[in-house]
């Protein structure tokens, strides 16, 4: 069943035309409302008119996180204040995480795009679907759960945390659907088990997960355990939140991009040239109907092909690959997003500590887990263990505190972390995700 299915069977020549209109209003809007935007036009030479075809994009710059940063808070805004309904933002210290605002209609729209996402997932009306995606400024619970409200299903807005009470509330609540991170499922399937919970004998049917890279064998592993049909959604906070793209069930072969709401193209990152049909690089979404902070080409450092093949399922929306990697050093742990030079920063800011240190990321079970090893600055290792320990637990409370994650903080002696010739390898990903 599909959610809108007029658009989304939408002749591929008709859904160029309303990418192409919609392109140009948006670069008319943020020419005439945007300084940054204005600007970046005339640093080009162009202006709205330049737009003829879709092809023409080519011309129009690209967006970076970046620019979100160094326009804190609200500097990309494309509506006043009055018009913001919503707040949502990427975890990150304070001053540097990227705000997003959404208009009464930016929510409606982003609602359709998840209902859509979860009709594709195979899950309707009728479905009880536990939300496990964190609420809060993170876009995964707030945005699944209005996109379940308004398949008309029944949100269960479980949020994070209490494992052990989740797997009884799926039991007790007879949950058909569930959506959180694929680690998060496999986490909560051992939850389960250990309290003689046997997900393959409750009705749940259907997982729709994402919000971090996961394999086929993730896919198969999680889907025999809990005895569902596990499907991807991607998003991302700059661009909207979760449903941007989603994978359908019929086709399983790729995530349908809401060609409608976003305009993908996948570039070179390093010439940024576009490449053809199938190529593998960054993928470059341009939010079409935005209201509150419209992006052109926002580079999201992911790496992945596009296809326009027909899928069997019948809609004509392209499809995004799995998810292979980004382009930069970003980690995603246990769905928070984490770059290395933000725990730097931390170290950097406690007193006798070195800026030599190394974050080993593995996967323990079902769940990551980060031990940062940083070397104490020459004279500081003879302080008794005590002081030490007390300083590990307070660097880790103020990584836990500004990032949001958990990790076990260790201080070595000075010159114990390897040195590399080149580039310092300040990340260890032992988690193994390549398919
Ligand atoms: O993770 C939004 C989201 C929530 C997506 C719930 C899906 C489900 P951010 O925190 O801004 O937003 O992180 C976005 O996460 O650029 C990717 O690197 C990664 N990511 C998201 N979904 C997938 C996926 C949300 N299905 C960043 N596969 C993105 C691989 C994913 N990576």
């Amino acid at each position: 069943m599909m959610f809108q299915p007029d658009i989304e069977t939408l002749p591929r020549e008709e859904l160029e035309k309303l990418q192409l209109r919609r392109l140009q209003a948006l670069c008319r809007k943020l020419y005439a409302n945007v300084p940054f935007y204005r600007r970046r036009f005339e640093e080009r030479g162009i202006t709205p008119d330049h737009i003829k075809t879709l092809r023409d994009i080519r011309l129009l710059p690209f967006t970076e996180k970046q620019d979100l940063r160094n326009n804190f808070p609200f500097g990309l805004f494309a509506m006043p204040k009055e018009n913001i309904v919503r707040l949502h933002a990427s975890s990150g210290t304070t001053g540097k995480a990227t705000v997003v605002g959404y208009t009464r209609r930016d929510i409606d729209n982003w609602s359709d795009c998840v209902a859509r996402g979860l009709a594709m997932a195979g899950l309707t009306s009728s479905d009880f679907i536990h939300v496990a995606f964190g609420y809060g400024l993170f876009t995964g619970g707030l945005g699944a759960h209005y996109g379940a409200e308004r398949l008309g299903a029944t949100a269960i807005p479980a949020s994070g945390g209490s494992t052990k009470r989740q797997a009884q509330l799926i039991r007790d609540f007879g949950a058909t659907g569930i959506c959180c991170t694929p680690s998060y499922a496999l986490h909560l399937y051992d939850a389960a088990v250990e309290q003689g919970i046997d997900f393959r004998e409750l009705p749940l049917r259907v997982g729709v997960f994402g919000a971090e890279p996961w394999t086929e064998e993730m896919r198969r592993d999680v889907e025999q355990k809990m005895g569902i049909t596990a499907i991807d959604i991607y998003g991302l906070s700059e661009v909207m939140g979760p449903g941007v793209a989603v994978e359908c069930a019929t086709g399983r072969n790729g995530l349908h991009v809401q060609e409608d709401h976003f305009l993908a193209e996948i570039i070179d990152p390093d010439t940024g040239e576009i490449l053809p049909e199938g190529e593998s690089g960054e993928l470059v979404l341009t939010t079409l109907t935005k209201e509150g902070i419209p992006l052109l080409r926002y580079r999201t450092r992911d790496i992945t092909s596009l296809s326009c093949t027909p899928c069997s399922c019948g809609r004509t929306f392209a499809r995004l690959k799995r998810f292979t990697g980004r382009t930069d050093d970003m980690l995603i742990i246990r769905g928070v997003n984490v770059y290395p030079s933000q725990i730097e920063a931390i170290l950097l800011e406690t007193e006798g500590l070195s800026p030599h240190y190394q974050i080993i990321v593995d996967r323990e079970g079902t769940l990551d887990s980060v031990e940062v090893q940083v070397e104490v600055s020459g004279a500081n290792f003879s302080d008794t263990v005590r002081d030490l320990q007390k300083r590990e637990q307070m660097v880790q409370k103020n990584i836990k505190e500004f990032l949001g994650v958990s990790t076990k903080v260790r201080l070595v002696e000075a010159r114990t972390i390897d040195r590399s010739e080149g580039k310092a390898v300040r990340v260890l990903d032992k988690r193994k995700l390549k398919a």
